[in-house]
């Protein structure tokens, strides 16, 4: 087993990282640009090292100087979350020039999962079902020959797009040319490359994704689904393990697809194949994300098995602990994903400091944060701050425990898309369980309403605030009288706070 690990990442996924290698006995390496100096990752490291200026790119994104760090810290492997350099294949490349384990797939499975053509060729080639439409990039006349032969409406997608990015719905031949013209564009300003691809469009889809985990040693199983339906504008908002009206058949005719997928690319490590399925249950392949998700841990609440910790463990060349036969789905699992954005003035991004800050717990609750009171949210990385995962024996106690801890939450100083979470929570179509990508869209008008039935949450939540408030006020007191003259403020931050029993002493 490695000794010692760079998660070359932030916040929460950077957290949730560092718990699992120090539960595998492994020494974790925090890196943090100059808006990070005292995020909590790195006080949850064993050491950290500055990678550079706030902004990404002078950053997090430096794989070069986050290489050399590694390897000034003498570290066995490098840990890429998700997002960053999670899924670029020179840096895995970079990594193994440098003799350091990248903890993910090869860089070849990368590209080629990258690009999408090549992807749905080698699902096809895999007897994975892709969406009907072409398997190569379209100069524009071709493009017009194949939408006639596909049928309208048709999807135009750019083959190094992914997640939504320079992708046109078509409903008829008159709008193609405009169509194939702004999604080349689009696609050549955002990945330098303005390839495209048609596929036929699928109606009221549902976005249900397979996880899957493979070893070194030609072992690959399925950890079941996820349904990721509830979505806006490409962000997904709430997760829920398992899917709404899945079948036991589709569910083994899914996981079978997703097992030939990974197999079919010689796959080592956590991924997930991503379906689109149709309200007839037929279920097509779109795309595959070669990195641990965000939504990773609503499949370990139903299947129990540690996701990030397994996938240090094969990387480290060891077998997968477990076969498909071991895996079975207990209860049900919710994820609401809470974004520093103000759901009453169009999701705008909410930045500042955390004055007052109470996370949720209790029965059937995980909380996976990157954030504490008195941390300050900036501008420069992904707005989510937290993801709030509720599991219960049934769907409806998973929306039991769901709504009770976003009542509990307090988070003041900035807007969170809670209250948004809450009245999701209470939609009857959601409750229900029937709703497809469209739901947010569709519901928006109902999801921007403060109704009356939110009082007894109401209460419940300025109830948590008075007490979030009173036990504020106490802790300050004890940490005044704690700490009165003290050097630690003239440390490195890591330092100073790296050491895991000091964060019982948060509140300052
Ligand atoms: C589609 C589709 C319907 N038909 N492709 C959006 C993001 C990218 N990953 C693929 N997306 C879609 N592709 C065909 N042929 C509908 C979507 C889509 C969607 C997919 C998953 C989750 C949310 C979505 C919201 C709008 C559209």
């Amino acid at each position: 087993m490695f000794q010692k690990v760079l998660v070359a990442n932030r916040g929460e996924i950077a957290v949730r990282i560092i718990r699992a290698c120090h539960e595998l006995g492994i020494k974790a390496v925090a890196i943090y640009s100059d808006a990070d100096r005292d995020a909590l990752h790195v006080r949850y490291a064993d050491e950290a090292y500055h990678c550079g200026e706030a902004p990404s790119a002078e950053s997090y994104l430096q794989a070069e100087r986050i290489v050399e760090i590694a390897k000034r810290a003498k570290v066995d492997a490098i840990h890429p979350g998700f997002g960053f350099l999670s899924e670029r294949a020179f840096f895995v490349d970079l990594c193994g020039k440098a003799g350091i384990t990248f903890i993910g797939p090869d860089g070849s499975v990368m590209k080629a999962m990258g690009d999408k053509v090549t992807a749905r060729q080698m699902m096809q080639k895999a007897g994975v079902p892709i969406v009907p439409g072409t398997t190569e990039t379209l100069t524009d006349d071709e493009a017009e020959v194949w939408a006639k032969k596909i049928g309208f409406p048709v999807m135009v997608k750019a083959t190094a797009g992914g997640g939504g990015k320079g992708m046109r719905l078509v409903h008829k031949e008159a709008d193609l040319h405009a169509a194939l013209q702004r999604a080349r564009s689009e696609a050549q300003a955002s990945f330098g490359d303005g390839s495209l691809y048609i596929e036929k469009f699928v109606e009221e889809p549902r976005h249900i994704e397979i996880q899957v985990m493979a070893d070194g040693y030609g072992n690959t199983v399925h950890l079941f689904e996820r349904e990721c339906s509830i979505q806006r504008r490409h962000q997904k908002v709430i997760e829920e393990a398992p899917a709404n009206r899945m079948t036991p058949e589709l569910r083994d005719q899914m996981g079978k697809a997703a097992v030939a997928a990974a197999k079919a690319v010689n796959y080592c490590g956590a991924g997930t194949v991503e379906f689109l399925v149709d309200k007839h249950n037929h279920f097509y392949f779109l795309e595959m994300n070669t990195r641990i998700q965000v939504e990773h841990a609503i499949t370990e609440a139903i299947t129990g098995i540690d996701l990030v910790k397994t996938m240090i463990r094969v990387a480290a060349g060891e077998k997968l602990p477990f076969a498909q036969e071991d895996l079975a789905i207990s209860g049900h699992a919710i994820e609401a994903r809470i974004y520093a954005e103000d759901p009453d003035r169009n999701f705008a991004p909410s930045p500042g400091p955390i004055l007052l800050y109470r996370e949720p717990g209790g029965i059937g609750i995980r909380l996976d944060s990157g954030v504490y009171q008195g941390a300050t949210v900036t501008v420069y990385y992904d707005p989510m701050v937290a993801k709030l995962i509720a599991m219960g024996r049934t769907r409806a106690e998973a929306i039991e425990r769901m709504r009770r801890a976003l009542s509990e939450y307090v988070v003041q100083g900035i807007k969170t898309s809670i209250p948004f979470h809450q009245r999701v929570l209470r939609h009857p179509k959601f409750i229900e369980g029937k709703y497809d990508t469209g739901f947010i869209e569709t519901h928006s008008e109902e999801l921007s309403l403060k109704d009356g039935d939110a009082n007894s949450e109401e209460a419940l939540r300025v109830a948590m605030m008075a007490a979030a408030i009173a036990a504020y006020r106490g802790a300050k007191e004890m940490s005044e009288k704690a700490h009165a003259p003290s050097a630690k403020g003239a440390e490195a931050p890591w330092k100073a706070f790296g050491r895991r029993t000091q964060m019982r002493g948060a509140l300052r």
